[in-house]
């Protein structure tokens, strides 16, 4: 039977998560990007390690870490939650574009550059048609959906079918292709799990995954003719080889072709969120004491290469909302550009949501 996990929803619980979520991707986006686009060997593995070390020492000073579109993108989304009765999607789309024209050389997609240009030629008439124009008109399927969904997972903490409709309207706002979109909610839904999830008993990894099978069902579908029985389920078929992987002992590294192989450090969606999902649940099973669960997630992330910067803030996202602010290392935080914007950033999230929270802070 699936067990769905919830907290009580108290004040001082949720604002130590909203934090840790955004946090937790900063941090994943700033500390991951050096390392985009590599491919890592056992040597860097241990340079990645020492530079995280390096990063918590109170006294280490070393030139601030930039933040790539991940966080651009994820701020304008949380920036358009705030503040507005109802979520207002020409307001995020604006917010998206002005934000790429202020500083076009954050590393953003390739081809999303499009996307904005359009909209704003077009002076935002109908922000869902560039998008839909993408790639001779499937749409992208990039993860850029999905690595700026976490403010929509913390906005919605307990109203799910809200939620699934914001997540999707911002998603299209770039992304139409179903892989980019059911990316974005996969990732969504798996915040909103880790968010709510208790701290009381030890997370039940096995019945996490559960419940993301369970939630990503009606988006996907099985396919009885048109591909001969073949499965096109994705993600679910991604999140089955997660529940394999984690059943398995093994050394830290000892899987690590096969993650690449099976999960993917793609810049595509489902290419990478379900490794960032993999990375969180990984890590809890490794250890019990939340400050690693955070900084493992994070290190291991960055190890497999490739899309480092959004496999560590999706994954860093995950693990903060799981964790709480007070579990990230306080030190690593103060090297990375923005933070005291993003800890605003949650706080405000947290105080325009509709949720039913107890001793709501007046
Ligand atoms: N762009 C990057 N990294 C490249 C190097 C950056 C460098 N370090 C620098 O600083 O300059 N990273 C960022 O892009 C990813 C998010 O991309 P998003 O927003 O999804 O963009 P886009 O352009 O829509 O898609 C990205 C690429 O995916 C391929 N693709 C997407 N849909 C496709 C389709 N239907 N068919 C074929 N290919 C498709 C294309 O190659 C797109 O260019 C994040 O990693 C972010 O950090
Ligand atoms: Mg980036
Ligand atoms: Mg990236």
């Amino acid at each position: 039977m699936i067990k769905y996990t919830m907290a009580k929803h108290n004040y001082e619980i949720l604002k130590s998560r909203f934090r840790g979520c955004l946090l937790g991707s900063l941090l994943g986006d700033c500390l991951g990007a050096p390392f985009e686009g590599d491919e890592i060997t056992a040597g860097e593995k241990t340079v990645i390690k020492n530079y995280l070390d390096k990063l918590e020492e109170p006294n280490f000073k070393g030139p601030i870490k930039r933040y790539t579109d991940d966080t651009a993108m994820t701020r304008s989304v949380a920036k358009a939650l705030i503040d507005k009765p109802e979520p207002d999607f020409k307001f995020m789309a604006k917010l998206f574009v002005k934000e790429y024209f202020l500083e076009p050389n954050r590393g953003y997609g390739q081809n999303v550059v499009t996307v904005f240009k359009k909209l704003k030629h077009n002076k935002f008439e109908n922000i869902y048609k560039p998008a839909s124009e993408q790639f001779d008109g499937s749409g992208s399927l990039g993860n850029g959906g999905a690595m700026r969904i976490a403010p929509i997972a913390l906005f919605y903490f307990d109203n799910y079918n809200s939620m699934i409709d914001a997540a999707t309207k911002a998603t299209k706002i770039t992304h139409t292709n179903p892989l980019g979109v059911n990316g974005a909610l996969l990732q969504c839904i798996a915040v909103q799990e880790s968010l709510l999830s208790e701290h009381e008993v030890k997370l039940d990894v096995h019945n996490f995954v559960k419940v993301l099978l369970h939630r990503m069902k009606p988006f996907e579908y099985e396919d009885d003719e048109d591909l001969d029985g073949i499965m096109e389920e994705p993600y679910r078929e991604k999140l089955l080889t997660i529940q394999n992987l984690l059943q398995r002992r093994y050394d830290r590294d000892e899987l690590y072709d096969e993650i690449l192989e099976t999960l993917g450090n793609s810049i595509s969606a489902p290419g990478s969120v379900p490794t960032a999902i993999y990375c969180f649940l990984r890590a809890c099973l490794e250890t019990s004491d939340f400050k690693k669960i955070f900084r493992n997630t994070v290190e291991y992330a960055i190890g497999l290469g490739g899309d480092t910067d959004t496999i560590a803030s999706m994954a860093g996202a995950i693990a903060g909302a799981y964790v709480g602010e007070e579990n990230l290392n306080h030190h690593v935080i103060k090297h990375c550009e923005k933070y005291e914007e993003m800890i605003d950033l949650a706080d405000n999230l947290l105080a325009s949501s509709q949720g039913e929270i107890s001793n709501k802070a007046s």
